[in-house]
């Protein structure tokens, strides 16, 4: 039975290979942090009793910052294939917390590097750098591909940069497995709450059901490459299944703004929406509203609205990718569209603001967190 070893694997890409993966018949390590609340709930369906001998999933508490925890992990598990998923994962809190992502993000990445050598599994265990569009940050050339040279944009891709560079170094220098996986955004239902997409979906369908009144947004102009999660971590693990090891792009090669997963959400909702104009301090936007399925909102309410809080120090504009060498190497090709991904998260998040719309109803009301 081969063994895996998941940084992350409470986020939502780690919740999504973890479950891939058993399903291959692997045994499954993750590392999860402690915190004083549980922060397992995208991985409570794939729990297994660990007193249970034939239990495949195993969890060890762990950080990236750690380093003799990081040795000492891998030391016991002697993992074939270890997927480093674990990051401060958000483009706009790495401004905030430039040194701390750093020392998670590029650092950590040469934890386990080093932890590998240290313990003498260069030839046995193979390694998966999750690698981001975000290094290409002020593009070169259009769509971004395999060559195109990078040019980070914020704390978060430059310590992205020093992960990319450490594991294409071990494998030169040491002739270790190990692959970049450079993976434009992806998204689902499990996409956390204060990434874009999501803050959409779950913003809007709260407002449809009156729990919330409008939703702040930084740069409605952004242009992204939107995939579905399920797609993306399907080619981590095909990219560990190669003769060698190698460097990938994975993206859609579609790209749409911003203000246009806002209209198509709403337009899920049967909410139509009216975009005035899109100034730093312009209230934003509603207007007509179509149907009955967001009975709390009128004609004329604004549902959107410009914070200047959201909006980077320094912006990645657009990002379009070029995965023809996945194709043509791995065969890879998404199976979900953007707007079928869309479609998927709001019909969640509409459930979600439903129960709490429910309980509200009843007199048994917990406030939704909007602050995002
Ligand atoms: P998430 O933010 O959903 O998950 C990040 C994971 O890392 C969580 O399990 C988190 O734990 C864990 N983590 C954070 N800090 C540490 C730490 N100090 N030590 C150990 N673990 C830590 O990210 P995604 O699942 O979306 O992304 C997975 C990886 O892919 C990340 O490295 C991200 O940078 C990268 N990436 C993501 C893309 C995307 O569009 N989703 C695109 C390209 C790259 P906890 O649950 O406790 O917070
Ligand atoms: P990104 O994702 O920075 O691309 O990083 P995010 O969803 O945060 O932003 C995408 C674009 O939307 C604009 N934007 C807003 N973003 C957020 N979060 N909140 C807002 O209110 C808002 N308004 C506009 C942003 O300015 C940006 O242009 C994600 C992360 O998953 C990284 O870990 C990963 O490496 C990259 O994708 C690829």
């Amino acid at each position: 039975m081969k063994k895996a070893l998941i940084t992350g694997i409470t986020g939502q890409d780690g919740s999504y290979l973890a479950e891939l993966l058993l399903e291959k018949g692997y045994e499954v390590h993750g590392i999860k942090r402690r915190a004083s609340q549980f922060n397992t709930q995208r991985i409570d369906h794939i729990y297994q009793d660990p007193h249970v001998e034939s239990a495949r999933l195993k969890l060890h508490y762990g950080d990236l910052t750690d380093t003799s925890n990081i040795i000492r992990i891998i030391q016991q598990t002697q993992p074939d294939e270890i997927y480093n998923l674990g990051a401060q994962s958000h483009v706009a809190v790495s401004f905030e917390s430039p040194e701390y992502t750093a020392d998670v993000d590029a650092i950590g990445t040469l934890r386990i590097l080093e932890a590998i050598r240290i313990l003498g599994l260069e030839k046995k265990t193979r390694f998966y750098q999750a690698s981001t569009s975000e290094l290409y940050g002020l593009v070169q050339e259009t769509p971004q591909k395999e060559t195109t040279p990078f040019y980070p944009r914020s704390p978060y891709a430059a310590a992205k940069l020093y992960a990319y560079w450490i594991t294409v170094n071990y494998r030169e220098a040491y002739g270790m497995y190990a692959c970049n996986g450079i993976l434009f955004n992806h998204e689902s239902p499990r996409r956390g709450e204060t990434f874009v997409t999501r803050k959409i979906t779950r913003g809007l369908a709260n407002i449809a059901q009156g729990l919330e009144s409008c939703l702040y947004m930084g740069n409605l102009d952004a242009l992204r490459d939107w995939g579905h999660a399920k797609d993306y971590v399907r080619m981590q693990w095909m990219m560990l299944q190669q003769d060698h090891a190698d460097d990938f792009v994975i993206a859609t090669g579609l790209q749409y703004t911003v203000r246009q997963f806002i209209t198509w959400s709403a337009a899920e909702l049967g909410i139509s929406l009216h975009f005035e104009g899109h100034g730093v301090n312009e209230r934003g936007y509603v207007m007509a509203i179509e149907g009955d399925k967001a009975p709390c909102l009128k004609p004329g309410d604004v549902v959107v609205s410009i914070d200047p809080r959201y909006f980077r120090p320094t912006e990645v504009e657009t990002l379009l990718g070029d995965a023809t060498k996945a194709r043509e190497k791995l065969g890879w090709v998404p199976e979900i569209t953007t707007q079928e991904m869309c479609r998927e998260m709001v019909a969640a998040d509409l459930q979600d603001a439903r129960r709490h719309a429910f309980l509200k109803a009843h007199g048994h009301y917990v406030p939704v967190s909007m602050e995002t």
